[in-house]
Formats: structure tokens, C-alpha cells, sequence
């Protein structure tokens, strides 16, 4: 240890799913810097600007040191006795007169595994409701969908280790220098060193730049484009027959469908030239190990979680799968959404994904907590918005999710909020969401509290709290374990610890996993019960029945929303390096100085035809509604179509985006939004969204 530190403490940063591992210094009751932990294997040394300097907000004069209750239309400070009061009077009376399932909570997927695990059996055992879901509905929920459909679990088939054993990369829908750099930069590092990539986005990405071949695919229609090198691989002799035939389902169905999806009639659909396809086709079956990374361009869609099926179809025609070097790799965002799905912070699964009709799964935990339990699922977050407006939700406890921001069609998810009896609201900050709070209980940061995070490649890594909460601020696992006892349900645990081995002891899957055993290089689950840990899922057989993997003979279908006249461009919406998310802890960093509001990238012809000029705010309107920001003038962009974030609250990118989403999983089709632009001066005088703050 250096000792200009009065203490190092290692944990697992708490941005992104990449989940480095990071060694925090304290001088003096504050974390002065942080530095890449040397043994962590997913980041092998490395950090991004995110994990490395974008610590300055734990200290930020906005945190909250209190809970706040709302008083004659305005928040005081109260004591913690006062704020559980309120809340266990509340949903006690909303319980008694409307039922249990008036009631919803929203996890965390930025806390940790055993603070999402209390928050489901608080709304499960203690307020009595399945009505539990969290952001990864809005983010992979497709993912986890359709792994499950096609090979048996819900998670990456390999690790990021499997980068630097393939031959070839395809990257489709994501952008891992941006979304999850340490990645970005291994794959960067082996691009030099020999692994040949193909990029599929509607933006040349920077690794397109590292790559053989980009796919400037039309946002919406990855369906054709999968189904296109489907069509290719069998066309042209390439299927891994012995694979197909040992260990899957379903061939025939596929090689009929994937007929009509010539190169000619992919290029119409995708804009993707056909000799393009026929290289990307031949480049990835040829490959001895070709792995698949994808991202939110695949799965926030309306046919996101089939595109995704498409993607396992690939796979299991050629066999690329359950070796090293051959893994598809989803790049799960938040850096423990992968761990807060996997610990039953869903409506329909308990921990595992085992569905709470499971009728001896449910008596276990029955037993366990002492409760009865409904054997039929509760809402996903849009159905609680829905609920909401229609007077059938009463009380929403949001815990670490600033849905005001993030979630699509922003005017409806305010109504919802307003509509509430009663919102608690449980965050380090106060955001876009608290504003509608009823109560607010300020919380911890991943630097200030232990448990475990569960990264990208089903690694459980241990976070340890290298500082105290601020003020009067409690930890996350003390706090929901309190509103639990309020509201009668005693838990019993003392630490986090005690939390894991109960998962443990109810999970096959995870029942070698405890704090003990994960150490510094962490447990990729499955994890056996002596310890025994599973890197490469699928090695000799599927998890499905006859141990064989499905393909799914699913055809190109057009997304929601269509360009027309009136809204003639395509507005797709993701992310940037410096900013995370709801940006509530970025902006609060010297990260807002390396990027200090939301822009709009624009074609460079396109802004030509609309007669915009680079840093120029422009009004953005879509169906929905509009909202103004800045134009930045990029040939990145493929034309006809427009880029933008939603990290700055004030631009409210969300208020653009409409009710479609995935038609299996509910999530948002943040991606594909007509859209038309204008000089923001042409229409001075209509309501915009509080955007006109950036002007
Ligand atoms: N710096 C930073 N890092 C983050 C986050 C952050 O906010 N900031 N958020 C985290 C979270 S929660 C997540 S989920 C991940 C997300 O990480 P990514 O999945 O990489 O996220 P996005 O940038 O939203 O989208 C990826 C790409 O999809 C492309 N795309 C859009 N539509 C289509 C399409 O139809 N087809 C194809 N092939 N591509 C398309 C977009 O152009 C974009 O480049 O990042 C995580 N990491
Ligand atoms: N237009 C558009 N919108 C999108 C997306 C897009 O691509 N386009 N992507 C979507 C995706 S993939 C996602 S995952 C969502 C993310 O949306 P959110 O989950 O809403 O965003 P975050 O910023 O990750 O964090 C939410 C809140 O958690 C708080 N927080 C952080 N750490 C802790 C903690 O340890 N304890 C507690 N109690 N609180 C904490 C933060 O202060 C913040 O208020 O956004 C979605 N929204
Ligand atoms: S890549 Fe992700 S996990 Fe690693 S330091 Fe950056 S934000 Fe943190
Ligand atoms: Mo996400």
C-alpha cells in the first residue's frame, strides 16, 4: 500500500457490467484516487475515465445526507424513525384497502446482488406483491429472453477472456469503446494483434477503424441482416453439420425460411451492400472461433429479443459455441443488471430465473421467509405506469432508478408518478424521479458499501465499502432491511454475507458461491457447491431439454415507427464515454467538463439540406413530442439519420420516445424514432420541453 493513503480498499467499480476491479484510496475520509486493481480479470490492469476519475461525486455538496419527506408541496428533512413511519403507514393503508399488488417496486441494477435480492423479498415476503421488476427491462431484458429460448441460461456463454482467443469478432449494435471501454480497448488490442472484426451499426463506430468490414446497417432491420447471413452460410456450404446435428433443434425450419433472404433483398431492406454480406458470411464461418458481441442495437427494438434468437441461430450453424474463442458475448450494461435479474428482481422469476408458478421452487422460498406466496407473476414496469394512470397502483418504491429520465415516453411516466398515492424513492441524489417522491431515503454508493456485483460474463466480483456513507446516509442493505422490519417482516440478517448464503442455500446454480470463497478473481456461475466455478457455458450440452440447443425460424418484420413526410429522419439514441445514464453521478464529476451537454450528430449532407451549422440548437420533434439541442455535424452518422444521448435531464431526449417495445419483453424501442429537425428559431413560441434551457 502506498502510503500517502491511510487505507486501500479493492472493489469492483460501479459504472458499467465490464466490472473492473479498482483499488480506492482514503486519506483522511475521503477517496482521493483510484487506481486499476493489477489481478482484475476482466480489466487486466486497465480502467476507463469513468471507473478511474468519476469518484468526485461521492463527495458532491448535492448528496443526500437524510431522508426528506414531502410537506406542504416542498421536502423537509425528517429522521429515519419519521420516513419509515410514513412508509409503513402508507403502504399499510394502501395494503388494507387496495391489496397487496396496488403496490410496486423498481431494483437497482446499479446496487448489489444481495441489496436487489432484500428488495425483492421485502416486495414479495413483507408488502406481499410479484410486482418487482428493474432497468433491465428498458436495456437487455431481450437478451435474457431469447438466451434462454435457444440455448438454456440467461447469460454470456463465455468471457471476455474468449476476445483475444477468437479469430474473428463480430460486433453487432454495440459500441464498447463508448459503452464499455476497458473492452473496447481489448478488443482494440487484439484487433492489432490479428483478430479480424465486422462491425453492424447504423454509425461507424470507432472499431469499425480496427475492423475488416463494416456493416452500415439501416437502424430496425437486424432481423434481415442475421437472417441474410443465414441465408449465405447454408447457401454456401459453410453449416457445421456435425454440430447441427448432434446438439441442436429446429435446422430445417431456419434453411427454409432464410431462403428468400438473398444478399440482393437484405441490401434493399438494410442498406448493407450484398458483397458485404457474403464477406461478413464467409469471414465469421470460416472463422476455427468467432465470437458475437452485441448491444442495446440489438435488443431495444420492437423485435429485439427475436433478433437476439437470430443471433444464437448464427451460432449454432456454424458451431460457435461452448469452446473458447467461440462466444457470444452480450454486453450486459449497468454493472450489476446481469446480477439484479439473476437475484429474482423480476415480476415472474424468483433468483435463477425459475418462474414463480414453480410450485416447489415457491415453497422453498415459502418456507424460508415464513409467507404465502401467488403463484401468478406481477407487472413489468410499463404495465405499473399503465396500472398507475388507471387508478390501480397506489405506492411505487423506486429504488436506484431515475425513470422520469430513462424511461421512454416521458409525459406518460410523469402522469403515472403524479397519479401515485405514495412514491418512495431510495438514491444517493435527488433526480428527474424524486421530484414526485412522497418520501426520499438517501443511500450509498457502491464505494461505501459491501456485497457483490455480478459483471457481463456471470462473474460475481466483491465490492467492498472503501468509505462511509455521508451524513446520515445508510447503505442500501440496511436501509431495505429496516423498511422490511417496519413493515412486519424481520429478515435476520446481520451482514450482506448472511444474504449471499441464503441465495446460495435456495439456488442450485449458485450454491458454491459466499463471500469467502469469491476472493479477488471472483465466480463465474454456475457455481458447484465445492466452489467449482464455469467460465464456458454449453461445453457438452445445452441446458434445454435433450440437452440441445433451439433455432428459431423467425422472419424480418419493419420496426414501430416509420420516417414519412413530416418526420423524414431516424433518430437513434444511445450513449457517450463521459457520461453514464441518468448522468446523476457523472455530471457530478470533472467528467462535465470533458463533455458539458447532450448533442445531436448530424450527416454531413443532411445538415447541408437542412441548412444547420455545427454547435447550432435545432428543435427535434418527433410524434411525441420535441425537445432542443445542439447540432454536431459528423459523417459517423450513415444519412438520413440523427444521434443523440439522454444523459443531461434538461434536454429530456425520452420525451421524443414513444410506447413501442419488444413485443415478448416489453422493452422500449429506443432506437428507431422518426423525427424531423429544424432551426430552433423556426419555431419559437410552441411549448417545448424544458430543452429550451440548452438554447
Ligand atoms: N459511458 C457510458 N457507458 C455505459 C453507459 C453510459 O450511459 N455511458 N450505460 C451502460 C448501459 S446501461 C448499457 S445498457 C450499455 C450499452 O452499451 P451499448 O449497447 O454499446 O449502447 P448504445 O450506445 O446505446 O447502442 C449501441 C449501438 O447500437 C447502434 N444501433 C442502433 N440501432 C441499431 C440497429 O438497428 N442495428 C444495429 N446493428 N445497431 C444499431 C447504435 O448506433 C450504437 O452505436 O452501456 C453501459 N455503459
Ligand atoms: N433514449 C434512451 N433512453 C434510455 C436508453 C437509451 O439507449 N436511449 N437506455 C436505457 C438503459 S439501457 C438503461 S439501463 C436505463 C438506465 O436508467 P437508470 O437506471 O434510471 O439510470 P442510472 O443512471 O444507471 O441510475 C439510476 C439511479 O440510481 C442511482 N444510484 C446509483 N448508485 C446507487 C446505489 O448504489 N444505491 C442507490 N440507492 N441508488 C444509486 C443514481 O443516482 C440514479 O439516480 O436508461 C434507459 N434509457
Ligand atoms: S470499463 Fe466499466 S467497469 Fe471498467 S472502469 Fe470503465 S465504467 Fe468501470
Ligand atoms: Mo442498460
Amino acid at each position: 500500500m502506498n502510503s500517502r493513503f491511510d487505507a486501500t480498499t479493492t472493489t469492483t467499480c460501479g459504472y458499467c457490467g465490464v466490472g473492473c476491479r479498482l483499488d480506492a484510496h482514503r486519506v483522511g475520509g475521503r477517496i482521493m484516487s483510484i487506481s486499476p486493481a493489477l489481478d482484475g480479470p476482466a480489466n487486466k490492469g486497465h480502467t476507463c475515465v469513468k471507473g478511474r476519475f468519476a469518484h468526485q461525486f461521492t463527495r458532491s455538496r448535492d448528496r443526500l445526507t437524510a431522508p426528506l419527506v414531502r410537506e406542504s408541496g416542498g421536502f423537509r428533512l425528517a429522521s429515519w424513525e419519521e420516513a419509515i413511519d410514513r412508509i409503513a403507514d402508507a403502504f399499510g393503508r394502501i395494503k388494507a384497502e387496495h391489496g397487496p399488488d396496488a403496490i410496486a417496486g423498481l431494483a437497482s441494477s446499479r446496487a448489489t446482488n444481495e441489496d436487489c435480492y432484500v428488495m425483492q423479498r421485502m416486495m414479495r415476503a413483507a408488502v406481499g406483491t410479484h410486482n418487482i421488476d428493474n432497468c433491465s427491462r428498458v436495456c437487455h431484458s431481450p437478451t435474457s429472453w431469447a438466451l434462454r429460448r435457444s440455448f438454456g441460461m440467461s447469460g454470456a456463454t463465455g468471457s471476455f477472456d474468449d476476445i483475444e482467443a477468437a479469430d474473428v469478432g463480430l460486433i453487432i449494435g454495440a459500441n464498447p469503446t463508448q459503452g464499455h471501454p476497458v473492452v473496447g480497448a481489448r478488443i482494440k488490442q487484439a484487433a492489432i494483434k490479428g483478430l479480424k472484426l465486422i462491425t453492424a451499426d447504423p454509425r461507424r463506430i470507432e472499431l469499425a477503424d480496427y475492423g475488416q468490414l463494416h456493416l452500415g446497417i439501416r437502424p430496425g432491420t437486424n432481423a434481415a441482416l442475421l437472417n441474410g447471413l443465414a441465408h449465405v452460410v447454408i447457401r454456401d456450404g459453410l453449416v457445421n453439420e456435425s454440430f447441427v446435428a448432434e446438439r441442436t433443434e429446429g435446422y430445417d425450419a431456419v434453411a427454409e425460411l432464410v431462403e428468400a433472404y438473398t444478399p440482393e433483398a437484405v441490401e434493399e431492406i438494410t442498406s448493407v451492400p450484398a458483397a458485404d454480406l457474403v464477406a461478413a458470411a464467409h469471414l465469421y464461418a470460416r472463422s476455427e472461433r468467432g465470437s458475437i458481441l452485441w448491444g442495446l442495437g440489438v435488443t431495444e427494438h420492437r423485435y429485439g429479443s427475436e433478433c437476439v434468437r437470430l443471433i444464437c441461430n448464427l451460432a449454432l450453424l456454424t458451431g460457435n459455441v461452448g469452446r473458447p474463442g467461440a462466444a457470444l458475448l452480450p454486453l450486459r450494461g449497468q454493472n450489476n443488471v446481469q446480477g439484479s435479474s439473476d437475484h429474482g428482481a423480476l415480476p415472474d422469476t424468483f433468483t435463477d430465473y425459475r418462474h414463480v408458478s414453480d410450485e416447489e421452487v415457491a415453497s422453498s422460498f415459502e418456507a424460508r421467509w415464513g409467507v404465502t406466496m401467488k403463484r401468478e407473476p406481477g407487472m413489468k414496469i410499463p404495465e405499473m405506469f399503465d396500472a398507475a394512470v388507471e387508478g390501480r397502483l397506489r405506492a411505487m418504491f423506486i429504488f436506484g432508478e431515475d425513470v422520469a429520465q430513462t424511461d421512454p415516453n416521458t409525459e406518460h411516466v410523469v402522469h403515472a408518478l403524479e397519479s401515485l398515492d405514495f412514491l418512495v424513492c431510495q438514491d444517493i441524489f435527488e433526480n428527474e424521479t424524486t421530484k414526485f417522491a412522497d418520501v426520499i431515503l438517501p443511500a450509498s454508493s457502491f464505494l461505501e458499501k459491501t456485497g457483490t456485483f455480478t459483471n457481463a460474463e456471470r462473474r460475481v466480483q466483491l465490492v467492498q465499502a472503501a468509505n462511509d456513507p455521508p451524513g446520515a446516509a445508510k447503505t442500501d442493505f440496511e436501509i431495505l432491511t429496516t423498511v422490511s422490519r417496519a413493515l412486519g417482516h424481520e429478515m435476520g440478517y446481520d451482514t450482506p454475507s448472511d444474504v449471499m448464503d441464503e441465495i446460495a442455500e435456495l439456488t442450485p446454480r449458485y450454491a458454491g458461491i459466499s463471500h469467502a470463497r469469491i476472493g479477488r478473481r471472483g465466480l463465474q456461475w454456475p457455481v458447484a457447491p465445492d466452489g467449482t466455478d464455469t467460465p464456458i457455458l454449453y461445453e457438452r450440452e445445452f441446458e434445454l431439454p435433450g440437452g440441445r440447443a433451439q433455432f428459431a425460424a423467425l422472419p424480418y418484420k419493419p420496426p414501430g415507427d416509420q420516417a414519412d413526410e413530416e418526420f423524414p429522419l431516424i433518430l437513434v439514441t444511445g450513449r457517450r464515454l463521459e457520461h453514464y445514464n441518468a448522468g446523476t453521478m457523472t455530471r457530478r464529476t470533472g467528467n462535465l467538463t470533458l463533455m458539458s451537454s447532450d448533442s445531436l450528430e448530424v450527416h454531413p449532407d443532411d445538415a447541408a439540406a437542412l441548412g444547420v451549422q455545427d454547435g447550432e440548437t435545432v428543435t427535434l420533434r418527433s410524434r411525441r413530442g420535441q425537445v432542443q439541442l445542439p447540432v454536431q455535424i459528423t459523417p459517423r452518422i450513415e444519412p438520413g439519420h440523427v444521434f443523440t444521448a439522454f444523459h443531461f435531464p434538461e434536454v429530456r431526449t425520452n420525451l421524443l420516445i414513444g410506447p413501442s417495445a419488444d413485443v415478448n419483453t416489453s422493452c422500449p424501442e429506443y432506437k428507431v424514432v422518426a423525427v424531423a429537425v429544424e432551426p430552433a428559431g423556426d419555431r419559437v413560441g410552441e411549448p417545448v420541453g424544458a430543452g429550451a434551457a440548452t438554447a
